[in-house]
């Protein structure tokens, strides 16, 4: 037991007592009814667990699985005021006890046994990673009986998302950062799940408008919860250069003090963004860092004319056109340039990827550009990485493992199709299906619609598979939803325009096929709204969405309208 435990905590834990006597027990919420859906469940109606307010959370000894219990206990401390200590697998204190395995603790505590806590009479949380089992790098199982909770997987980042669906299975009070009484019960049986598809990403624009360190680690807690496992930040644009770079320092110094509208703008340090990298990653989040070449370049150039064809000095914009700026490819400088920040960056970068644009270059057209990109490829190489860039990189000769995004909006492109032949993979973010930076609808106070207007099910309604002609599904890298910030100014408008539509995109990137179903997702996903109206998170409320009803009125945060935050 903790030597010390808050007052607060003591009194939320016997009012809890107290109230879950006095309640009728709460019908815990059904254990597939997780967004993104799982692969397989198996409820067990008899098997419904309780939290109770002794419950102790026990890892097994690898590091992942201690760091996956600390994690999982910080959630659940807030709203519940339990202690919840977490402890080695050895030497279980009998109470209740949530398990969480990884790795070679699966010999001692196989998949499969029928009681998850391995001894009669205890309860909790218990997180293992045991080896192997098909759960592959991200799967877990959950296994809920009434004595505990047990998650298994086979690597890390498999027990963290077995915790964020611990977390969808509890109350929707669990969200309250402050002691809520409740009967803290889950849905007992199985689930067994693990993802369609390896890379399921977002992407923040952080150049057309600047978001400090704690938004950004607030977009990452977000795509923790649905499993999504990518942060793409999109650092450079005509508008702004956000990230420091020692050899270039202008770049964030003078590039980086603008921003849409003529705001102060800003950029991170390398210590920043070592902070949002170290961040994510305990949240089995990739960030994917983009430098946009050879176009978008016009906040480079301000700080560093020398790389401007003609070498004319041009005035910071402001505005949100496109296509105008660009690096000179005729000029040596620029490569030296491009391998200096791709050097730093991809250094600061712990992940394989490193994305370098390539997006409406207007100026720099034929071999010019096939020939710009093509070098930007080698020089990506030569770090070790693994390029991104969006499909306009196609016509480029493939370099090894190469990925272009696919952002288009009509399905068909025939020079996609074709580098994807010569051995490119896709990641999927249709304009028209996953930008969200498009309108909800046609009243929906920021956002764009050049794409189309992007209500739930249209978000929801299409296959990764599939969408792309003469691209078969082997060649789906996973699907990514972007956000571009012309109109994006704060952190409530971020999160208005990722949710509800963010959940939608995960599901497509995580669930198998044959779980896609548009009536249960919406349901589903209505039952998230309590969720994060309790978290203090803004949303939309879609009319797509049969949300529940409040008694305090409207379920949710409409920005833009009354009661929105600001
Ligand atoms: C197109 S999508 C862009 C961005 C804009 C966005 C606005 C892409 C690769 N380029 O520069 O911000 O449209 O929706």
């Amino acid at each position: 037991m903790p030597a010390h435990r808050p007052a607060a905590a003591e009194l939320a834990r016997a009012a809890a007592e107290v109230a879950g006597e006095l309640l009728a027990p709460a019908a815990p919420v059904r254990l597939g009814d997780v967004v993104p859906a799982p692969e397989r469940v198996h409820p067990d109606p008899a098997a419904d667990f309780t939290l109770p307010a002794d419950a102790v959370i026990q890892a097994s000894p690898e590091p992942a699985a201690r760091d996956a219990a600390d994690l999982l206990a910080a959630l659940l401390r807030p709203a519940t005021g339990y202690p919840l200590p977490v402890t080695e697998t050895a030497g279980v204190e009998p109470g209740g006890l949530l398990m969480l395995t990884l790795g070679a603790a699966a010999a001692t505590h196989p998949a499969g046994a029928g009681d998850p806590t391995g001894a009669a009479g205890a309860a909790g949380v218990r997180v293992d990673l045991p080896g192997g089992a098909g759960l592959g790098a991200e799967g877990y199982r959950l296994d809920v009986t009434r004595a505990g909770i047990r998650i298994t997987a086979a690597a890390p980042a498999g027990l963290g998302h077995g915790v964020q669906t611990l977390r969808q299975l509890l109350p929707a009070a669990i969200e309250s950062s402050t002691p809520v009484a409740e009967r803290w019960a889950v849905a007992g049986g199985t689930i067994v799940d693990r993802p369609r598809f390896p890379y399921r990403g977002a992407m923040l624009d952080v150049a057309r408008h600047f978001f400090g360190v704690d938004d950004v680690l607030r977009v990452v807690d977000h795509l923790a919860r649905y499993k999504l496992n990518h942060l793409h930040l999109h650092l450079t644009d005509d508008q702004g250069w956000r990230i420091a770079v020692d050899s270039w320092p202008k770049l964030a110094e003078v590039g980086g003090a603008n921003e849409v509208g003529g705001g102060p703008g800003g950029w991170y340090t390398k210590d920043d963004y070592r902070r949002i990298v170290a961040y994510a990653a305990r949240r089995h989040v990739t960030v994917v860092p983009e430098i946009d070449l050879p176009g978008h370049t016009n906040a480079a150039l301000v700080a560093y004319p020398e790389l401007a064809p003609g070498k004319v000095p041009p005035p910071p914009y402001t505005g949100t056109e496109v296509g105008f700026s660009y690096l000179d490819p005729a000029d040596e400088r620029t490569y030296d340039f491009v391998a200096d920040v791709v050097r730093e960056v991809a250094a600061l970068t712990p992940g394989p990827w490193l994305h370098i644009g390539g997006d409406e270059a207007f100026k720099v057209k034929g071999a010019a550009y096939t020939g710009f990109v093509e070098r930007a490829q080698r020089i990506v190489a030569a770090t070790g990485k693994t390029v991104i860039g969006w499909h306009q990189l196609a016509p480029a000769a493939h370099a090894e493992g190469r990925v272009l995004q696919w952002w288009g909006t009509n399905g068909d492109d025939p020079e996609t199709a074709d580098a994807v032949r010569r051995g490119a993979r896709l990641i999927l973010s249709p304009g028209n299906r996953t930008y969200l930076d498009m309108k909800y609808a046609a009243d929906t106070p920021i956002g764009h619609d050049w794409a189309g207007l992007i209500d739930v099910r249209r978000a929801y309604d299409w296959d990764p598979g599939s969408h792309l002609t003469g691209v078969p599904a082997e060649a789906v890298l996973g699907v990514a939803a972007p956000l571009w910030t012309e109109s994006v100014t704060s952190l409530a408008e971020i999160e208005f325009m990722l949710l509800p539509r963010l959940p939608a995109v995960a599901e497509l990137g995580w669930s198998p096929r044959s779980t896609h179903d548009w009536a249960r997702f919406r349901a589903r996903l209505a039952a998230h709204a309590p969720r994060w109206h309790t978290a203090g998170i803004t949303y939309h409320p879609s009319p797509d969405i049969p949300w529940p009803a409040r008694k305090e009125g409207p379920p949710v945060n409409d920005f833009g309208r009354a009661g929105a935050p600001s």
